[in-house]
């Protein structure tokens, strides 16, 4: 079993792993990302975006993660921009405000979405803005039951970033999308499963554990066919059903020229289970 935990490296800053604004720990081909300024519920800074952009990007890039878990550290996962940070920034921005959506928010959202393996947001509490932004560029949304969740941008006077005009309208429909959107609320999670935006809604006490099966049968698992799939489906929202035939065409002889693949047929017809290598 390998086991890497700490802190990603920032422009050589020594902090300790604990102090972090984002940890990274890898074990048995899971990427563990956690955001971690817990009292304030996750908020992001520029050093936290920067270290959430340095640790997606390891983690896309190191063939033996199969699996990324976002989860957060604290009672929140993120609640989106630190926004103590962001009236300082205003008072000294120019005539651009908001770089930080081009510098940090768009290759951070890039990263999460297109990285060839299975991402699973970990919603361990409060979410909120581009928080929730992340969440729904991950595959899964796993949230514990006393989570919750809002758009937020509309309440501080903001557009919406981080993919979320993409997002939030293909998970729960236009309408709904409009609705958060434009009223932004506070929603639970029962109500956030029950519009589409979650995967599943575990029982606070029984969460890490949910999460840990998941992530464990994920990285287990064919990671070409998965990180194809995703690739598929992200192709297709924007496709026709004509380029779509295409790409999925690509797809299949990629997989199905896999090492897992035959891998797989092979057990099949052995009536065993496969061990999956990811390629
Ligand atoms: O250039 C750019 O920056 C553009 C980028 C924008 C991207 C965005 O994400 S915009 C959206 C930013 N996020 C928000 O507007 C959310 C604001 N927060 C809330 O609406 C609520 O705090 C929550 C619904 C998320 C949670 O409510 P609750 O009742 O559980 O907690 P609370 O009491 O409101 O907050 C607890 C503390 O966290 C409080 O500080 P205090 O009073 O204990 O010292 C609160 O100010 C702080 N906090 C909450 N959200 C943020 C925050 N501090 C900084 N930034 C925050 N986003």
């Amino acid at each position: 079993m390998s086991h890497i935990s700490g802190q990603i490296p920032l422009n050589g800053a020594m902090t300790s792993p604990q102090e972090a604004p984002v940890r990274y720990d890898l074990a048995d081909g899971i990427a563990t990302i956690t955001l971690n300024r817990p009292d304030a519920l996750n908020a992001l800074t520029v050093d936290a975006k920067e270290a959430l952009l340095t640790a997606l990007q390891t983690a896309a890039q190191d063939e033996s993660v199969r699996c990324v878990v976002l989860t957060g550290s604290g009672r929140a996962f993120c609640v989106g921009q630190d926004l103590r940070e962001h009236v300082e920034q205003l008072a000294t921005a120019n005539d651009k405000p908001l770089t930080t959506v081009r510098d940090h928010y768009n290759p951070i959202a890039l990263t999460l979405a297109t990285m060839p393996k299975p991402v699973i947001a970990a919603i361990n509490g409060v979410t909120a803005g581009a928080g929730l932004s992340l969440a729904m560029l991950a595959d899964l949304r796993i949230a514990t039951a006393s989570a919750k969740f809002t758009t937020a941008f509309a309440g501080i006077a903001l557009s919406c970033d981080t993919g979320s005009s993409w997002t939030l309208q293909r998970l729960v429909g236009p309408t709904k999308a409009m609705e958060l959107l434009l009223e932004p609320r506070n929603i639970d999670a029962a109500e956030a499963e029950r519009i589409g935006l979650l995967t599943a809604v575990v029982p606070d006490d029984d969460f890490a554990e949910a999460v840990a099966k998941r992530a464990a049968a994920l990285a287990a698992g064919p990671t070409l066919a998965y990180a194809s799939i995703r690739a598929a489906v992200h192709n297709s929202t924007t496709s026709s059903l004509a380029d779509s035939l295409e790409f999925e065409a690509d797809k299949m002889t990629l997989t199905g020229n896999s090492s897992d693949h035959k891998i797989a047929v092979d057990a099949f017809l052995a009536k065993q289970k496969p061990l999956f290598t990811g390629r």
